[in-house]
């Protein structure tokens, strides 16, 4: 495609304006001639070969476009009667050029990116006319018949629409109309516009009413027009546009859509956090404040704000943008209550919303894939529950048996008033590893075992693991299960402060079970620590003393005593219902300690909400065992219906179909 921007004439009406160079080189703006901008459209629109016509001042003219330094190739071609003719002779003095699909504007035009993104993206030949401007008196009108323009002229006011010299003309449609502009031209007609010999064709050139509006798309004739143009385009240089981002890699394809997006006003871009980003995607690989600074460094971005929630409802209110942009992926989908709440504000001040296809790129899924295979990593997932726990304060850990329970922790996501939520971590309980194996919970299952299940988890996931190393055995041992937790990625360990056969804490003090002195129990911590070889692994001190009945100087005497030895973090547990003992606890605790994460598991005292464990204190809150709790007695029923029925068929409408098992499971690519 090439451009041809007709240039030759006198441009008397400007006065003094163009008493020493053509039209085109008036000034619009501090920055800017009519024509240095049409150029520079041209050249974001990636035409490089440009054809002007020349006469009026045509040394200035092609020494200003040479001095530009824009990535344009230039035929200049004179006209050499300019003063004589219309620029119907310009065009036939170019014809041998402008054998290509065309882009066709006069020299004194000035039109908003929008009206040249439009013609661009036209799949027909088109000429820009307006449906909501008042036809001029004197300038272009176009009869416009089933979206066709028909014919182009000043005198033209039947069926007419106001109309300027800016096309599109596919090569097919520009030849019959150049062909007739040659015959107009050698039959010696050479006063008229080129829309003359268009008119003759009877819309054969088939030309289609691109209908701009109230776009700017304007000639400048005379200083009153360029003092409308110029305020105008003031307006325009003063639109902002917003976009925001998640993602940690920028790709051709994000350059492509802010490409698009600056040429609307000054693009802002929002970065949006770690913790909205981990909400409903993944824990981002570059932290916000490296993204923003990578945003910051993409040429022609205006400004990178953080944009903390997944709603844009914050940084709308405090930037009010012109425009938002954003895929059209989000109109439907999770994401379509945040795309209402953004077209609501929008309207409340007249913002628009401009949505381009989505691309899937394959080369962004690729790295998507990859990234999310190195998260599973030993030494990446290890690390990764300090860091959540660091973002947002509190964490909600899920409990997994096997691969497959690992697999819905590591996948569910709930979408909820334009938010999303889903579980940080694993909890591999010793509870629901025994139970799945059909042991009881008294450190029967051995750590190889464990290990196993370990294994199966990692083998298919990539959150952080919390492994409940019980009593953590003895001393002796301990220390080697240190460090086989870290070889296998696990984040944290969490040990009892029991001592002998242990038995599961939910039975209390109807079983026999011993607790561990505080000296005994703080050793084996020391040691655990003195034995870890990576940082980020983390021991959590399990105090039982409200479990057995010790009472709640005991359980708070202890949690010093622990934190004292060296544990990273403390856990709480109680079975009864009413969560006072724990709230009691929280509160103690933090008089004095501020920081150790306190972790819950709040399976007997369930009526209280994750926001009000944070609100007072708690870190990590650890759902231990109600995955198994639902598979048991879904199991059991589905046998009993098959027993009772002779056959499965009555069972099945309890039953998920096979397929939709199946694509829990990730497929290797
Ligand atoms: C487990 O899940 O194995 C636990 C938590 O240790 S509890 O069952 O509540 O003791
Ligand atoms: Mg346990």
């Amino acid at each position: 495609m090439k451009a041809l921007i007709l240039n030759s004439g006198l441009g008397s009406r400007m006065g003094v304006l163009t008493s020493d160079h053509p039209k085109c080189m008036t000034e619009i703006s501090p920055r800017e001639t009519i024509l240095s901008r049409q150029l520079r459209q041209i050249a974001d629109a990636g035409i490089s070969e440009v054809v002007i016509t020349t006469g009026y001042y045509d040394g200035v003219l092609v020494q200003y476009c040479n001095s530009l330094d824009l990535p344009l190739h230039f035929t200049f071609v004179k006209n050499p009667i300019y003063d004589q003719t219309n620029y119907i002779y310009s065009i036939y003095c170019a014809r041998e050029y402008l054998d290509d699909d065309i882009i066709l504007m006069h020299g004194d035009l000035v039109f908003e990116n929008e009206v040249f993104d439009k013609i661009l993206a036209s799949a027909s030949s088109c000429m820009t006319v307006s449906s909501t401007l008042p036809l001029p008196e004197k300038d272009f009108k176009a009869q416009v018949k089933d979206g066709k323009v028909l014919k182009v002229g000043v005198d033209i006011f039947n069926e007419a629409m106001e109309a300027q010299a800016l096309y599109k003309l596919l090569r097919n449609d520009w030849k019959v109309w150049l062909d007739k502009i040659v015959e107009f031209c050698e039959n010696d007609n050479r006063k008229v516009y080129a829309e003359n010999a268009l008119n003759e064709l009877n819309g054969a050139a088939n030309i289609a009413a691109l209908d701009v509006e109230n776009l700017l798309c304007a000639e400048i004739d005379n200083p009153e027009d360029l003092a409308v143009v110029s305020a105008k385009l003031k307006e325009i240089e003063s639109r902002t546009v917003y976009m925001c981002f998640s993602t940690d890699i920028i790709h051709g394809g994000h350059i492509a859509i802010i490409k698009k997006a600056q040429r609307l006003g000054k693009l802002i871009i929002g970065v949006l956090s770690d913790e909205a980003v981990a909400s409903y995607k993944r824990l981002p690989l570059v932290p916000a404040s490296e993204r923003k600074i990578m945003f910051e460094n993409v040429a022609g971005v205006y400004k990178v704000v953080d944009q903390n929630t997944l709603s844009y409802a914050e940084n709308l209110k405090k930037y009010q943008p012109t425009y938002v942009v954003h895929g059209d992926d989000w109109i439907a989908g999770f994401q379509k209550p945040i795309r209402d709440e953004v077209l609501s504000i929008l309207a409340s001040y007249d913002g628009k919303l401009v949505e381009y296809p989505y691309s899937n790129d394959q080369k962004y899924k690729d790295i998507d894939a990859r990234t999310r295979s190195d998260l599973a990593m030993p030494d990446i997932r290890r690390g990764r529950l300090r860091r959540v726990l660091d973002m947002k304060g509190l964490v909600t850990i899920m409990e997994a048996h096997d691969g497959l329970t690992g697999l819905i922790v590591e996948n569910t996501v709930v979408h909820q008033d334009g938010g999303a939520h889903q579980f940080d971590g694993m909890w591999v309980s010793s509870l629901c590893d025994s139970t799945a194996k059909g042991k009881p919970d008294i450190e029967l299952v051995d750590m190889t075992s464990r290990f196993r299940t370990i294994e199966d988890i990692t083998e298919v996931t990539t959150k952080p693991i919390i492994f409940d190393g019980d009593t953590g055995g003895k001393t002796e041992h301990f220390v080697y299960t240190i460090r086989s937790l870290e070889r296998l990625g696990v984040s944290m360990v969490i040990i009892e402060d029991k001592t002998g056969l242990k038995k599961n804490s939910l039975f209390g003090t109807e079983v026999v079970q011993t607790q561990d002195s505080i000296e005994n129990f703080s050793a084996k911590i020391r040691a655990g620590k003195k034995a870890q070889r990576t940082k980020e692994f983390m021991i959590c001190a399990r105090i039982e003393s409200l479990i057995l009945e010790r009472g709640m100087e005991d359980a708070i005497t202890r949690a010093f005593a622990f934190v004292e030895a060296g544990a990273d973090a403390i856990m709480i547990h109680s079975r009864k219902k009413d969560p006072s003992e724990i709230q009691e606890f929280i509160g103690k605790f933090r008089a004095k300690d501020k920081t150790t994460p306190i972790v819950l598991v709040p399976t007997s005292f369930n009526s209280v909400t994750e926001e009000e464990w944070k609100e007072r204190g708690a870190n990590i809150i650890i759902y231990a065992n109600q995955l198994m709790r639902a598979e048991v007695p879904a199991m059991q029923k589905a046998a009993e219906i098959i027993l009772e029925n002779h056959r499965a068929e009555e069972c099945d409408k309890m039953l998920m179909p096979f397929k939709d098992i199946i694509r829990l499971i990730p497929a290797e690519e």
